[in-house]
């Protein structure tokens, strides 16, 4: 009797103990777990603490969310927390690193189907602020990226998506990848690694990320005869990828929002990368396979990716990105 009381003690115990190790705190008016980031640290060390919590920068997707954030942010007042220079400051996981005045979430969608009611005046982009802030009104801001904050950590238990994958697309330029799955597009037409996101985002993917040695082979045998059907001048040498360091240098984040290592298959090719002349801030490919950083601003083909889950052969439903309503098609 007397062992069966202490081996019960220990197993409750334990749990215990991990859910106070964790210090996540759920709040099932929004159904997220939430925890508090004593310390501050620049906005793009904030997302791998996140990510490394197995969690995401807080982003509210809504005016409830919101709240509960700033409930949150008011049990740390100003005068707890000391050490703080932008104490009256909460990081969330907003942008527009890649374009000025285009506010994309850190997992890259627009922020208008977020939560984005924005404090008087602002963004106003002053001295060049590229990450998004919460003040403790609950209203947001753009503000300088390395500056020090405070930030929330969210763990959902169904991540919000905007099943962007699902959008029915019968681009036959898409080519299946057969052991992933996932459908490749070359773009013939050279753009900047900013816009070839766009294009790819607007085709309802993303710039591609390799995820294994068949989809880099896959990619790079692609590659060899379209090359020579590109009249414009541009780089033959590198295609653009979707990953880049833009959010802190030699720190690389797919366009997915989580670290490169993510993709479960990096391999750089020789001597990358090297942030040549300190202007190498896009993720490219090369011709004969291989990553390496580029310069953003130079025009390059590039790969666009559809995820596994959508094929023009399924049952989908669409969703009009617009007005956010579902249309369900078929059954
Ligand atoms: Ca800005
Ligand atoms: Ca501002
Ligand atoms: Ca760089
Ligand atoms: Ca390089």
């Amino acid at each position: 009797m007397f062992k069966i009381t202490v081996l019960f003690l220990l197993i409750a115990g334990t749990t215990l103990v991990q859910a106070t190790e964790d210090n996540y705190v759920y709040y099932p008016e929004v159904n997220i777990h939430y925890k508090f980031h004593k310390k501050p640290l620049q906005w793009s060390d904030a997302i791998l603490e996140c990510y490394r919590e197995n969690a995401t920068l807080a982003m509210p997707k809504n005016e409830v969310e919101a709240n509960v954030l700033k409930n949150i942010f008011e049990q740390y007042p100003k005068s707890t927390l000391t050490g703080d220079p932008n104490a009256d400051y909460l990081h969330l996981g907003f942008h527009d690193v890649f374009s000025e005045g285009e506010y994309l979430t850190v997992q890259g969608h627009s922020i208008q189907y977020f939560y984005h009611t924005w404090s008087a005046g602002q963004p106003d982009n002053a001295n060049n602020e590229d990450c998004g802030m919460m003040f403790r009104s609950g209203l947001i801001n753009d503000y300088s990226c390395g500056q020090l904050v405070v930030f929330i950590c969210q763990r959902e238990a169904n991540p919000y998506e905007m099943e962007l994958s699902n959008i029915i697309n019968s681009d036959i330029a898409y080519k299946l990848e057969p052991y992933s799955r996932k459908r490749f597009k070359l773009h013939l037409n050279p753009k900047p690694w900013d816009q070839a996101r766009t294009i790819c985002h607007a085709e309802g993917g993303q710039l591609a990320n390799i995820g294994s040695k068949q989809e880099e082979d896959f990619l790079v045998n692609q590659i060899h005869s379209p090359k020579n059907k590109v009249n414009h001048v541009y780089s033959k040498d590198f295609i653009f990828m979707g990953f880049h360091d833009l959010f802190q240098e030699g720190k690389f984040f797919n366009v997915q929002g989580k670290e490169l290592e993510d993709n479960g298959y990096v391999r750089w090719a020789s001597g990358q990368p090297d942030n040549f002349a300190k202007n190498e801030n896009c993720g490219t490919m090369l011709v004969s396979g291989g990553l390496n950083d580029y310069p953003c601003s130079i025009a390059l083909l590039f790969f666009c990716e559809l995820s596994a889950n959508s094929s023009i052969d399924a049952r989908f439903r669409i969703i009009d990105l617009y007005s956010n309503v579902l249309i369900n098609y078929g059954t």
